[in-house]
């Protein structure tokens, strides 16, 4: 009795230390263990795929169902009733180079329902329709550029280290404070629009956040709801927040919603891989540092793991994913795969050098490995075999580069992006 209790209580005292233990991230690349990744080209039932038909009839379905089950959830569809209000706009912002717009989407149609406040910057000097970069931003639509016309946020934000967010509030002071990570004058000179709204407009990125957003919103139980294993995560949710964007922009006749470039960085890398891969009408789709649950293999477990990412951020994924903390060879996908949903449209890959967080050789592996899926259409992919210097993008269909420097977005990175979408798009 006496042993079995001390006994019991040495597993629990272990349990505890694990628990309470900070967590060592694995930086060493002799340290990565061996691993297989599922061949993105043999069926479930272990048949080969060998034409581009068969992937878009078998293959891309059953991987979309994995992906969809185990790791991001099921989302709903486009909800009906749908309505969009033009909130304001301007002919003659930034100087008169841009259109500004701001569009309220409600969610539901009810004006007291779930809405999203897309901001639109549109080039004056270009042929309509014109393409769109889509992406979600972190603190209110009024961080990403200091032009003071931009309605501020009125919603839940994290609580910042300096004086942009207050109690949870954006104040005056975050106008323009994410400016270094839109480049939207360099954008407009190309042609492009740039749309944006901010992602707890969706969902409040926290683990109760969903109970005031639209995962609850749409529910029948509202914030009673239980979810199944499978049902979708705050990635999910921000990833169908992009669709119903896109939803705006197919009405909208000055933007092309036949090239729309949904892109974002970090955990909004991660959506819009999602979002690239759920909602075929995205044209292009980029990633920018995305990471774990985004662009880098899970199985290489260097940087941030499963389990790290499912404890921190418990609301991100669907429940099943909590399955494979520590367990990322039972993984029935890698996210080598998440890449290759997106083929044949072009999708960049960026990492930063000095993010290993992120595992940047994780994710030009991840590139890397769609490649067969590209090659069915006859397309390049990467077209190198080697992770390439830092600061020398490559790719045909699959960009990627490794920034010099840290985890973020930042002028060089959108340099690759316009040029990569002008590319694909045919323009100059
Ligand atoms: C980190 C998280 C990453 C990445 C990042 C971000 O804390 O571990 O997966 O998403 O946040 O979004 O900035």
């Amino acid at each position: 009795m006496k042993a079995r209790f001390l006994g019991s209580l040495g597993l629990s005292l272990a349990a505890l230390w694990a628990a309470a233990a900070p967590f060592q991230p694995n930086y060493d690349e002799d340290k990565v263990p061996e691993y297989r990744l599922p061949d993105p080209l043999v069926l479930p039932n272990g048949k080969p795929i060998e034409d581009a038909k068969t992937w878009e009839k078998k293959g891309r379905p059953a991987i979309l169902k994995l992906f969809t089950e185990h790791v991001y959830g099921r989302a709903p569809g486009r909800p009906a009733g749908m309505k969009f209000q033009t909130w304001s706009y301007d002919r003659r912002a930034l100087d008169g180079k841009a259109t500004r717009k701001e569009i309220i989407i409600y969610l539901t149609g009810k004006t007291n329902g779930p809405s999203l406040e897309l901001l639109i910057y549109l080039p004056n000097q270009a042929l309509k329709p014109v393409p769109v970069f889509l992406g979600l931003n972190y603190f209110g639509n009024q961080s990403v550029h200091p032009d003071p016309a931009i309605k501020m946020t009125e919603r839940w934000l994290r609580q910042s280290k300096d004086d942009t967010v207050v109690n949870n509030r954006a104040t005056e002071k975050s106008r323009g404070c994410q400016a270094s990570r839109w480049a939207i004058e360099q954008a407009l000179e190309r042609g492009f629009a740039v749309a944006t709204f901010y992602y707890g407009d969706i969902e409040p990125d926290h683990e109760e956040g969903w109970k005031t957003g639209v995962r609850a919103a749409l529910s029948k139980q509202g914030p009673n709801t239980v979810y199944g294993p499978s049902d979708w995560g705050a990635l999910a949710a921000w990833a169908w927040g992009l669709s119903r964007a896109m939803d705006y922009i197919e009405k909208d006749r000055d933007l092309d919603a036949r090239r729309v470039v949904v892109f974002g960085h970090s955990r909004h890398g991660k959506a819009a891989l999602w979002a690239g891969a759920v909602d075929t009408r995205f044209a292009i789709v980029i990633s920018n540092d995305s990471g774990c649950g985004g662009a880098a293999l899970s199985r290489r477990r260097f940087g941030e793991t499963v389990e790290r990412i499912n404890t921190v951020f418990p609301h991100w994924f669907c429940g099943l994913f909590k399955q494979y903390n520590n367990n990322e060879d039972a993984l029935p996908v890698d996210q080598h795969q998440l890449i290759a949903l997106i083929a044949p449209r072009p999708v960049y890959v960026a990492s930063a050098d000095k993010d290993l967080w992120a595992d940047p050789k994780g994710e030009f592996l991840a590139a890397k490995h769609a490649e067969p899926v590209y090659r069915l259409y006859g397309l390049p992919g990467l077209g190198v075999e080697q992770m390439p210097a830092t600061n020398t993008p490559v790719g045909g269909h699959i960009g990627y580069h490794l920034r010099a420097g840290a985890h973020d977005i930042t002028a060089y990175d959108w340099e690759q992006y316009l040029r990569f979408a002008a590319r694909h798009f045919g323009m100059p």
